[in-house]
């Protein structure tokens, strides 16, 4: 419901002190003139990427002899920028380095590796059980749509219209009409919800999509934030009543939450949008915001929107009631993308590489058995596959890296750079005592563990990390939300690369002139991230913190990607 209880949004508020309200200037200032320090900070915004940059270190990650063979001169395998010194390049290495994606000789796409498909795939597997127990069905719809189509519904493709793609030709043919890429399906799929819906007894209607979606961004391209492919699910759905729709937008929004939190251990605000940045062809956008604090930047997570009746207008859905008239169907759509994955990069991530939150996580554990010559060869071989069928029992995905051209040191490098959660350390005196060592990712503990505890313990300490991950950025989100009862603060918060909450007065002129005021000349202007469900209390008289008018809502501001 659009007034429920939020407790991520509960804690926000507490630990950020939100209901002491500072003191404003008493100048006209609530009815906003720019403030001095509006707009030249420096907010880590990516320069382009160097491809040769990330090749280059690819040739850097040289084999090292071990065994007793020669060793050669070591080479650093890692990263070279630090994430709070070069954001933007440390992001665009450590996806490289850390495998997750690949470049390719198209602007704006990527090649989504093996190990970045699996979290991607674990999320599917998440979601695609969740939405089906509230009566979802999967199918497929074409990849092309009609210029009629496309065009259909003119609200929902205007100021969209420069990021379609279209197909002209065939060899050296041109085609008689272009056909355009679905960049989203609602005109793909709705002329066939309009055949397949006849009566209430057709109702509801609930049809997801896993697909790719082309959308010709002319933005700076960035992996899993902005891309020109990206992979999603869609889901499409019609009910016979509002009420319906309505229930259904926040039962989906809640499973993108969980997707966020509970999986990627990034903590997410749970709002609606304003009238300016909800989906144009829609009645309402539900949306959960993410936010990073290297850059003091929010990001969309996922949304989830109730369409109205606008679309059942267009393409002429309708139905017939209990009552033996023709009504239009109630509609929802709901989408959440590739981009989660970039964003849980950029919130766990350091300097050493990938942090893996272990629900996700392609490898939960990896042991690294540590050649010496009373323990090498089979013995060692042999306690190595010991120690991973161990954790494997436990159910925890578990391998060994036994690649004897590579050190135990390379091997932590490599490992720590890929993010997973639980390094398992095994050498000559561990074996002779039947122990290993664990060493944890994300804060770099280790301890002592017996190979007969090894399997509860494992699974304990990943559980640990998993919520470990997820309350450290809380409480760095947390740090970030300021709230503000004037411009001034505003543009200081907003400078110290905060999001701001603020009371406001709801109008769109005045949302517009907000981001022309505070836009920083690298791109970067404030919007309203939501209006979160978990509103502050809003005393009577509150006064807009831009137009000085009466304020209805608290609202959440930031600089977004
Ligand atoms: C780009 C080009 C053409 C976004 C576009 O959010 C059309 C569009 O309709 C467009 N970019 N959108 C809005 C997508 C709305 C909605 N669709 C289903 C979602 C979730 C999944």
């Amino acid at each position: 419901m659009a007034t429920e209880a939020d407790p991520a949004m509960a804690t926000v508020v507490a630990e950020n002190g939100a209901n002491k309200v500072k003191a404003c200037p008493a100048t006209a200032e609530n009815a906003g003139e720019p403030n001095s320090d509006g707009g030249k900070k420096k907010d880590g915004k990516e320069k382009p990427k160097k491809k040769s940059g990330g090749e280059k270190k690819k040739q850097d990650q040289t084999p090292k002899a071990s065994g007793g063979k020669e060793v050669k001169k070591e080479t650093k395998l890692g990263l070279s920028v630090k994430k709070d010194e070069n954001f933007g390049e440390w992001y665009s290495e450590l996806v490289l380095l850390g495998e997750m994606i690949d470049y390719y000789d198209v602007s704006g796409c990527y090649i989504l590796r093996p190990w970045s498909y699996s979290i991607w795939e674990t999320i599917k597997d998440f979601l695609d059980t969740e939405i089906k127990k509230l009566g979802v069905e999967n199918g497929y719809f074409p990849l092309f749509v009609s210029q009629t189509a496309l065009t259909r519904e003119k609200d929902h493709v205007e100021g969209f219209a420069p990021e379609v793609a279209w197909v002209t030709k065939s060899g050296d043919t041109d085609l008689e009409m272009p056909i355009a890429v679905r960049p989203t399906s609602e005109t793909v799929m709705y002329p066939s919800y309009a055949k397949w819906i006849r009566s209430h007894r057709d109702l509801p209607l609930k049809i997801n999509q896993w697909n790719n979606v082309v959308r010709w961004e002319f933005k700076h391209p960035t992996p899993f934030i902005r891309s020109r492919e990206f992979l999603w699910q869609e889901g499409h759905t019609a009910f016979a009543t509002k009420e319906e729709a309505d229930v259904e937008v926040h039962q989906i929004l809640d499973l993108y939450r969980q997707v966020y939190e509970d999986y990627l251990a990034v903590p997410v605000i749970k709002g609606i949008k304003s009238e300016k940045e909800k989906f144009a062809g829609g009645l309402y956008t539900t949306t959960v915001e993410a936010f990073v604090p290297s850059t003091g930047r929010g990001i969309q997570g996922a949304t989830s929107h109730c369409l109205g009746q606008n679309f059942a207008k267009m393409f002429d859905i309708t139905f017939e009631n209990k009552d033996k008239e023709r009504v239009m169907v109630w509609q929802n759509s709901w989408g959440l993308t590739t981009r989660t994955i970039g964003v849980m990069v950029m919130v766990h991530g350091d300097d050493k590489g990938l942090v893996l939150p272990p629900k996700v996580a392609p490898v939960q554990a990896v042991v690294i058995p540590i050649p010496m010559k009373e323990f090498s060869g089979e013995v060692m071989m042999n306690a190595s596959a010991e120690v991973v069928s161990i954790l494997k029992g436990a159910g925890i995905r578990a391998k060994d890296d036994t690649r004897d051209v590579y050190t135990p040191p390379w091997k932590y490098n490599h490992w720590e750079l890929k993010g997973v959660p639980l390094r398992v350390e095994l050498g000559p005196r561990d074996f002779a005592s039947k122990k290993v060592v664990l060493v944890r990712r994300d804060t770099g503990e280790k301890e002592a563990v017996a190979w007969d505890k090894l399997a509860d313990r494992a699974n304990e300490l990943l559980q640990t990390i998993q919520k470990d991950l997820l309350e450290k950025a809380r409480k760095e989100r947390d740090a970030c939300i300021e709230k503000v009862s004037c411009w001034e603060e505003f543009m200081t918060a907003l400078n110290a690369k905060k999001m701001v909450l603020a009371p406001w007065c709801d109008e769109t002129e005045v949302e517009e002139e907000v981001k022309k005021m505070s836009a920083d000349g690298e791109g970067g202007a404030a919007k309203t991230l939501c209006m979160p469900f978990d509103q502050l209390p809003l005393p009577e008289g509150t006064k807009c913190f831009k137009s000085g008018k009466p304020a209805k809502r608290w609202a959440l501001w930031g600089r977004s990607y």
